[in-house]
This record gives structure tokens, sequence and C-alpha cells, in this order.
């Protein structure tokens, strides 16, 4: 297979830890484009149910692969979800994790308006550090990045992390 020639980024973590923040300041810094799976899977509506425990609609996860498949074999995309695992491995150049402490978290979501339940999901999810676990097993452990997301400090320097990473990349042709 041909190198692209622009990487593919997977930014993930737990609801509220700053993925579609630092996505949009990676991709304005490097013109990568923000794939955002919930607009992906809301446009083009695609669902397999409701989800009661997590009150959100079941992705159709197959159906959200063969929509982008096409799009994320050109490279040049910063995919933002809070899974990691049902991707095709071969999609990543890097995954990165972000992780958030447990009180800023629960009130980043609580001023989301998240219902108890689902508020208590999330930090569980967080607390469990359940998502960097699915990345380390979906990926190989030499692609993922775990990166702290607690302050503004945190997110900028999380965004020159990942353009720097992207900038390296491009130059290892
Ligand atoms: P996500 O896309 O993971 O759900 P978001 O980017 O919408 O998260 O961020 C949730 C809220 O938290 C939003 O108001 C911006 C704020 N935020 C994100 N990262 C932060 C950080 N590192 N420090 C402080 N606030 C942050």
């Amino acid at each position: 297979m041909s190198r692209r020639a622009l990487p593919n980024v997977l930014l993930t973590g737990t609801p509220g830890t700053g993925k579609s923040t630092t996505c949009r300041e990676v991709s304005r810094h490097t013109g990568l484009e923000h794939v955002c799976i919930g607009d992906v899977a809301r446009d083009g509506q695609l669902y397999d149910g409701y989800d009661d425990e997590l009150e959100c609609p079941i992705l159709d996860e197959d159906r959200v692969i063969d929509e982008l498949e096409e799009r994320l074999g050109e490279g040049g995309k910063i995919v933002d979800y809070h899974s990691a695992e049902f991707f095709p491995e071969r999609w990543f150049n890097a995954v990165f994790v972000l992780r958030t402490d447990n009180t800023l978290l629960y009130q980043r979501l609580e001023q989301r308006g998240y219902a108890e339940r689902k508020l208590t999901n999330n930090i569980e999810c967080e607390i469990f550090g359940s998502i960097l676990e699915e990345a380390r097993e979906s990926y190989s452990e030499d692609i993922v990045y775990e990166l702290q997301s607690n302050t503004p400090e945190d997110l900028e320097q999380n965004v020159d992390h990942i353009v720097h990473w992207i900038e390296r990349w491009k130059h290892q042709l």
C-alpha cells in the first residue's frame, strides 16, 4: 500500500474531555479535515436503535465505516469520537486519548445538562480509563498516546503536540 501524503489521526476520550475543541484547533493549524462521527451519523441517520442506559442513539457501525471508507483512504483526516474499537485499525497512523480529572469532567458534563445516570456512566468510564484501554487493545501500543486535558494550558499543549506529531510524520516521507 502506498504511503498517504497526510496521516489520519483518531482523537478519542470520554465525552467532555475536549475532543471537538482540540480537533478544531488541530484542523485550523494543519489543514487536516475534522471528521466528527456524531455529525456523520446524524447527517446520514446511521443509527441502529436507541441505548436507554447511555441515553443516546446506537451507531450503525458498519454503515459508518462504509460511509467513511473512501474519505479515510485519502488521508488527512482527524476523526473525533468517544470510542476507539470499531474503526478499521489500518485507518489511523496515530491515536490520541484525552483524559480529564473526574471533578472537572463532572462539572463540564453537568454544564452540558447531562442527566444523573448519563453523567455517572461517563464519569465511571473515565475513572476506569475504559477508552484508553480500548485504544490500547485495538491499535499497536506504539501509536497510542495519552494526553491530560484538564486546563486551557493542557489544551494548548495538546494541540501543539498533535500538530508537531503531524509535521514530523509528513517529513518522514
Ligand atoms: P468533547 O468533544 O470531548 O465532548 P468538548 O471539546 O466539547 O469535549 O469540550 C467540553 C467542554 O470543556 C467545552 O466547554 C470546552 C471545555 N474544555 C475542553 N478541553 C478543555 C481543557 N483542556 N481545559 C479546560 N476546558 C476544556
